[in-house]
């Protein structure tokens, strides 16, 4: 069947995507809780490799140690049955009213020590169960106003949290890397490392950057209005773009987390034309929220609707680069050009000083009147987008 997915494909979901209730700050829950161990199973149904999950997904926030074994042992046979795996996982620091005010950046030095260990507790979860990723989501990490957060000392803070986190996957000898997720705004007003560059610039500062890379979300990136394949290009280009959360949002406004493709499908497209042909090889990982307008048939439909359009998006994308006359276009666009050097190899100061052509024999007017072809190279990617 065309657009089926496979485990080939690396699809994966968060039990908190299709297992989200649709509460939501103006209405109460529109669905019924959902069990992890059904999420696995039509997951794995739906053509799927992976579930991930925050700590209390998994084991009710609080409870006690039998009954937190009980629920990994009940995930852990589901996942034996299905032969789903667990890329990833992350810990919930912003549920619990104790992280009203963060939890690694917390103001009360208490918060911050029992977040690292309701991390480290799920780290080792993590570990035991194949995760090769942690994400770390700072959502309660930030402000409303001004003199609340000392945003340097904040940094501080998130920095020795980081650090100890690496220094303990490091001495356990945990096959896990870090990656940390951007988002703007919401809950808080505003939150720290609030782009994928603000997460670069960061990891950069810390003792062992090699633990560390960017989990960047679609949506969160569209709401402070960036451009989200640039923003994975950065970081791929940077080495550092080991997860990301594939969903929809439709311009600058609150956290929409649509099906993927939903919202801005250009950008869906050039983002799946950038992942299949730049290297990636991570996850293809959904964080989304079928709308509370759903009852459970809507919710499933929403999640093979990710990866559907996933599918279609990367047939076009193939389409789109193979073709002839795109691949003349973009030569005539001259990305070829792009790729080349600008100077010459060990070329010096005093030998590009030294060439007439590089400035006064130069014809800015002729070179000025170039026309850069973009617009025939960017009607022929909607007409392979839209099947025309
Ligand atoms: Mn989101």
């Amino acid at each position: 069947m065309k657009y089926q997915p496979t485990p080939d494909d690396k699809f994966s979901f968060g039990l908190w995507t299709v297992g989200w209730l649709g509460r939501d700050p103006f209405g109460e829950a529109t669905r019924a809780a959902l069990d992890p161990v059904q999420a696995v199973q039509r997951l794995a149904e739906l053509g799927a490799y992976g579930v991930t999950f925050h700590d209390d997904d998994l084991i009710p926030f609080g409870a006690a140690q039998a009954e937190r074994e009980a629920h990994v042992k009940r995930f852990r046979q589901a996942l034996d049955a299905t032969g789903m795996i667990v890329p990833m996982a992350t810990t919930n620091l912003f549920s619990h009213p104790v992280f009203k005010d963060g939890a690694f950046t917390a103001n009360d030095r208490d918060v911050r020590r029992y977040a690292l260990r309701k991390t480290m507790r799920n780290v080792d979860l993590a570990a035991e169960l194949g995760a090769r990723t942690y994400v770390a989501w700072g959502g309660r990490e930030g402000a409303e106003s001004g003199a609340a957060k000392d945003v340097r000392a904040a940094l501080d803070r998130m920095k020795e949290a980081f650090d100890f986190l690496a220094e303990y996957v490091t001495e356990q000898g945990y096959d896990l890397r870090f990656a940390i997720e951007p988002k703007p705004n919401e809950p808080r007003g505003d939150i720290l490392l609030p782009t994928v560059g603000h997460a670069l610039a960061f990891i950069d500062r810390l003792e062992r950057p090699e633990l560390f890379g960017v989990n960047p979300e679609v949506g969160h990136e569209q709401m402070a209005g960036l451009n989200y394949p640039h923003g994975i290009a950065q970081a791929m280009w940077s080495g550092k773009l080991i997860h990301l959360d594939l969903n929809g949002q439709s311009g600058i406004k609150y956290d929409q987390d649509l099906r993927f493709g939903a919202g801005d499908l250009r950008a869906a497209f050039w983002t799946v034309d950038l992942l299949e042909t730049g290297g990636y090889e991570g996850p293809r990982h959904f964080d989304f929220k079928p709308p509370r307008t759903e009852d459970y048939d809507g919710v499933w439909a929403s999640a093979a609707g990710c990866m559907r359009n996933y599918l279609i998006l990367r047939e076009r994308a193939a389409a789109f680069r193979a073709d002839p006359a795109v691949q003349e276009a973009l030569r005539a666009s001259r990305l070829d050009e792009l790729a080349q050097p600008t100077l010459g190899a060990g070329e010096t100061p005093a030998q590009l000083l030294a060439d007439p052509s590089a400035f006064e024999e130069f014809d800015i007017d002729a070179a000025a009147e170039r026309g850069m072809a973009f617009e025939r190279l960017d009607q022929l990617a909607m007409d392979h987008l839209l099947g025309a």
